[in-house]
Order: C-alpha cells, then sequence, then structure tokens
C-alpha cells in the first residue's frame, strides 16, 4: 500500500522542485465548502435544469457504461463529444457559446482558460466527493495552475512518452541496438532512418512535439522562447521525412500496425498493446520510460463560464469523484487516476505496471507540466506547421 502512494508525494516533490521551490508539506486540499442545511421545515433544494448534459473528453478516456450509469441513476441525458488536441479544444472555448458544460483540458491549457474567465468557480458544496482526491496532487494543482482549486477537479494524469511495437522495431533496426534514450528512436536520424520503414507517428498537435523535442535537444520543454522553437523545428527538420504519420488515432494506428514507434500518451499506448493482444498478434508494444524522463500531463474537468446545466455537471463531476468510478477509469484506461480512495481498488495488475503508474525514483526524471503565454503557443504553432510541411 505504501509503495502505491508514493508515486503522488514523488510528483508533488518533482513539481515543487521544478518551481525553484523548497519542498513544502502538501498543503491540504480545501475542503469541501459544507453543504448549507436548510432549516427542518423548508424543502430541499429542487434541480430544475432540464436533464441534459453536454460533455467534451478526450476519446478513450471513459470507461463503457459509465455515462449510462449516471443517466440512469439520475434521469439526466449525456451528450458526450470528442477531441483529439488541447488546440482544438481551445480553439471551441475561445470562440465561445461551445454548447459543453464539462470540458476536460490538459493543465498547461487550463491555466490561461482559467486566466481568460473561460470557468465557472466549483460549488464545492455539490461534490462531496472531492474529498477522495489526493491532497498532494491538489496542492500541486493549486500551485502551477488552479489556485485554491477554485476551478479544476483532476479526469487522470499521465505522461507523454515513446510506444513501439517490439517486434516491428527489433526487426527493423537489425544490428543496431535499442538505444539507452527511447527519445533517440523518433528524434535521431541514425534510428528514424530505419524505423521509418516499419512506420514513425507523431502525435498531431504543436504542443505535443514543441515540448518533447525541446526536451530531447536540453531545453526547458516549456520554453515561452521562439528562438528555442527554432532550435526544436532544426532538429526536428532532420527527420521529417522519416515520419510516416501525424495521427489523431494513435490507439489504432500502433495497434493496428501503421506505425511501429509512436510519441504518444501513456495510457493510449498501453491501450493499444491491450488491443493488439485481444487480435491475438504476436507483436508486443510497450510503453517506454526514456532515460531522460517523460513529460507529465494532467487532464482536468472544469465547468464553462456558459454551461446551462451547471448543476447536473456538478452531479455528473461528484459521480465520476466515486472512488468504485475513478478506479474504473484507471483500470479499463490504463491510466492513474488523482483520487485517493480509489488506489485500493485498483486492480494488481496496473498498480503494478510500471508504465503506468510509474515508481517513484523514474518520478524524479520526469518533466512536471508548466504553461505557455498566447504568444508562444502561437510561435510553437508556425514552427511545427512549418516541420509538418517540410519547410
Ligand atoms: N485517450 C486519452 C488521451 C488523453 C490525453 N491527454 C493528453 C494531454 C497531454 N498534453
Amino acid at each position: 500500500m505504501m509503495k502505491k502512494y508514493l508515486w503522488s508525494f514523488a510528483l508533488s516533490a518533482v513539481v515543487l522542485a521544478a518551481c525553484g521551490k523548497k519542498e513544502e508539506p502538501p498543503a491540504p486540499v480545501a475542503a469541501p465548502a459544507p453543504v448549507a442545511s436548510a432549516p427542518a421545515s423548508a424543502p430541499a433544494p429542487v434541480n430544475t435544469e432540464e436533464k441534459v448534459l453536454n460533455v467534451y473528453n478526450w476519446p478513450d478516456y471513459i470507461p463503457e457504461g459509465m455515462t449510462a450509469a449516471f443517466e440512469k441513476e439520475t434521469g439526466i441525458k449525456v451528450n458526450y463529444d470528442t477531441f483529439e488536441t488541447n488546440e482544438a479544444l481551445h480553439a471551441k472555448l475561445v470562440a465561445g457559446n461551445s454548447g459543453y458544460d464539462i470540458v476536460v483540458p490538459g493543465s498547461v491549457f487550463a491555466k490561461p482558460q482559467i486566466e481568460g474567465g473561460m470557468f465557472q468557480a466549483l460549488d464545492k458544496g455539490k461534490i462531496k466527493n472531492l474529498a477522495n482526491l489526493d491532497p498532494a496532487i491538489m496542492a500541486t494543482l493549486a500551485k502551477n495552475t488552479d489556485p485554491d482549486n477554485k476551478h479544476l477537479v483532476p479526469w487522470a494524469w499521465g505522461f507523454t512518452t515513446v510506444g513501439i511495437n517490439k517486434t516491428k522495431v527489433a526487426k527493423a533496426l537489425g544490428k543496431l541496438p535499442m538505444p539507452e534514450n527511447a527519445w533517440d528512436l523518433v528524434f535521431k536520424p541514425e534510428y528514424t532512418s530505419k524505423l521509418k520503414s516499419c512506420g514513425i507517428a507523431y502525435l498531431d498537435s504543436p504542443t505535443e512535439i514543441i515540448p518533447v523535442a525541446l526536451h530531447y535537444i536540453g531545453k526547458n520543454a516549456y520554453s515561452n522562447d521562439a528562438a528555442d522553437y527554432k532550435a526544436a523545428a532544426d532538429m526536428l527538420a532532420k527527420v521529417r521525412k522519416d515520419v510516416r504519420l501525424f495521427s489523431s488515432t494513435m490507439i489504432d494506428d500502433i495497434a493496428g500496425g501503421k506505425a511501429c514507434v509512436a510519441i504518444g500518451w501513456s495510457g493510449d499506448i498501453n491501450q493499444a498493446a491491450n488491443r493488439a493482444k485481444e487480435n491475438k498478434s504476436k507483436d508486443e508494444i510497450e510503453s517506454l520510460l526514456p532515460s531522460t524522463g517523460a513529460l507529465i500531463f494532467f487532464d482536468t474537468m472544469a465547468i464553462t463560464k456558459d454551461a446551462k446545466h451547471p448543476n447536473n455537471a456538478h452531479a455528473f463531476i461528484d459521480f465520476y469523484l466515486r472512488a468504485e468510478n475513478a478506479a474504473r477509469m484507471a483500470n479499463e484506461m490504463n491510466y492513474p487516476t488523482a483520487n485517493k480512495a480509489a488506489i485500493e481498488k485498483i486492480k494488481p495488475e496496473i498498480a503494478g505496471n510500471k508504465t503506468i503508474f510509474v515508481e517513484s525514483d523514474y518520478f524524479a526524471k520526469m518533466i512536471p507540466p508548466s504553461s505557455f503565454s498566447n504568444e508562444a503557443r502561437e510561435a510553437m504553432a508556425t514552427a511545427y506547421n512549418g516541420f509538418k510541411k517540410g519547410k
């Protein structure tokens, strides 16, 4: 049990260290505000909203049947749409009137979205299961992204890394041994020139690729300096011709054999490994832990400023935060949860998978998330699009 909890405290330490601050004991999560108790004679408040909830989340992130279970219990119909990149979600939020009540941005984008007034403050009295969240993770989010944990509730977290089809990679590399640093497989011409034969795939998003490229060339992954993006793009240009796919369907692309090596998200790579097994593929797919570290992300639920169904949104967040639901997400989607009460319900094979619940030793190497200014994101998109077009 102790070992299972180590990861969250290690994560907190890494993030605080990255902020250049001395590690302090994690601040307690703000206790949910007590639900105002009505006088005995007053009727209980009634939710008069229409029985609808519009949710916008990443694909392959919610266990099958979970929205149906919420619908059955509450009578609230859930319209569930998906987006593939933080950029796509951000564009919808900037345009306004998205129609969504709950959205799930990565924390890198959630910070400027909070600052831009795109979300409403949570009514914590309506989310009693906030108490299930890990105080260390919530303290980290409060410090770096969402002061006082006013707007965000973690959905899951994970890391951006390299995934491989071990069988195909070994064959394509021939006598060339696997590199010590797995990022070489996707960024070093010596490797990419061989692996292009079985397919190299990158996530199709500037804010996914430029940060890992910056990290690879020894710069701050969350640099806001456009000159650094130029340096990253110069490195990327050398391998451009070897990249087969810019993918927004990475699970299928790896499991289905379109790519043998990919820059992807830890849980999605593990889902691809499971899918390949289900399909009786002989190939073994693996999420790697690069020796220089991988980039941590948090994906977080927020209620949009103009949500038409805020009460239903609070009800869904509270439902998701039940220990058994958060545990199902981890067990079936292969992403770690920030729900501490769920940890004991996680299957041993998931809790013991070092590419899902990373061990504390590896955390010391991981890169905690930060955020970018609007100008930096624009400059990054220019650098990325130039790279993609092969300019
Ligand atoms: N299948 C769910 C994928 C969620 C990925 N979110 C990643 C955000 C990283 N910047």
